[in-house]
């Protein structure tokens, strides 16, 4: 088996775990830097590496339409072709038709949409999503569904689980029949609980799942607009009907506090633009929350960004980053890129730290009461 529980919390339902992939393992919980376009923006892979990035994500969407999945499989897979050596999860395409793409229609079939690059008509299913992720070869491959966007009525939010699981049925017969690797090199199979904000249809919705047999299982359609306490609550509406011995994954969020959340709820995985995507807009995490480095009050700071800043990043001063962001220099955005992963995966890696310990709750409240504070 490839996923085991090292510990668990005594009073969350925290778990420490150890995920072993074709390409390495995967210590959780784990937060997973966001590589749309087969690169993580601004960093170069050995810096992925610098800050001890386990595993990174791709997109299936993306990599289809341009360079195109038959050309990164003749040059090696997504791993070959970026010179990424480690881990790699890539998600299905669905969520990303629906946030990028033109003139979209959901059929039984999949889903119609024009090509935001070029105009043209294509059309996406579940089979050629697992064929396109087969090419690329990323270790795990989620499987094809539809997030329903929020608000969401119960009638549809339960159409639309009811189509995501007979797509998880076709991807799953796609792979039966046409997946050649097998053994250590396997790619595994991840299904996504949908039913929106409604407890009964996230139940349905991992029964159905769980019932066809994945290697792990994600529970998608949560920040997409709803408020927090209803995302904390569809993890909870899932997580009790997902297999205790199998890996969680929350998809695209959140902040640290929200993940630090997550994890007392039993997820194990997260993945975020959040961190590289306001890095670029100049904004840094700190343990007293977010800050804008272009601010005014940073102009003459000697001080380094945060007292637990990567050596890498440390020596530079909030006056230097501020200038290079105001001169529109390309180094404030890798620095701040780099500084932001590194603060997210040492979270996460303090987080499996306390879990170990039996101290994860201390962490957790120690952590959210300084990352919230405002002092006036
Ligand atoms: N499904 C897939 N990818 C996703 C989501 C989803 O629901 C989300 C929603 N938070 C982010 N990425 N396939």
């Amino acid at each position: 088996m490839s996923f085991s529980i090292l510990a668990t919390d005594p009073t969350t339902s925290a778990r420490r775990g150890r995920l072993v992939l074709p390409h390495g393992t995967v210590e959780t919980p784990i937060f997973m830097p966001v590589g749309t376009q087969g690169t993580v923006k601004t960093l170069h892979p050995a810096e992925l590496e610098q800050l001890g990035s386990q595993i990174i994500l791709g997109n299936t969407y993306h990599l289809w339409l341009r360079p195109g999945h038959e050309l990164i499989r003749e040059l090696g897979g997504l791993h070959g072709f970026s010179t990424w050596r480690k881990p790699m999860l890539t998600d299905s395409g669905g969520f990303q038709v629906w946030s990028l793409a033109k003139l979209r229609k959901i059929t039984e079939e999949g889903v119609r949409f024009q090509n935001h690059l070029d105009g043209s008509k294509m059309l996406l299913t579940p089979e050629l999503s697992m064929e396109i992720q087969g090419a690329l070869g990323s270790d795990i491959a989620m499987l094809f569904d539809e997030c329903p966007p929020y608000p969401c009525d119960e009638a549809y939010a339960a159409k639309s689980l009811a189509l995501t699981t007979r797509w998880a049925k076709r991807c799953k017969d796609w792979v039966t029949e046409n997946e050649p690797r097998s053994g250590e090199g396997r790619q595994q199979h991840f299904g996504i609980v949908q039913g929106s904000i409604y407890a009964d249809l996230r139940e349905q919705s991992a029964r159905e799942l769980v019932e066809l047999g994945f290697d792990g299982y994600a529970i998608g359609g949560v920040s997409v607009g709803e408020p927090e306490h209803e995302m904390f609550r569809a993890i909870e509406n899932a997580v009790p009907f997902l297999p205790h011995d199998k890996p969680r994954y929350a998809m695209g969020l959140g902040t640290p506090p929200q993940i630090l959340e997550m994890i007392s709820r039993g997820v194990d995985m997260f993945d975020c633009v959040m961190p590289t995507r306001i890095a670029r807009h100049g904004m840094a995490m700190t343990l007293d929350g977010p800050i804008n480095i272009k601010n005014l009050i940073h102009a003459k700071d000697p001080r380094p960004l945060c007292e637990s800043a990567h050596p890498h990043v440390a020596g530079f001063s909030r006056a230097y980053l501020r200038h290079l962001f105001r001169a529109g220099e390309i180094l404030g955005l890798r620095l701040l890129s780099f500084h932001n992963l590194h603060f997210y995966l040492s979270l996460v890696a303090g987080a499996r730290e306390a879990i170990a310990a039996g101290n994860f709750p201390a962490y957790k409240d120690s952590f959210i009461r300084r990352y919230t504070r405002t002092d006036t």
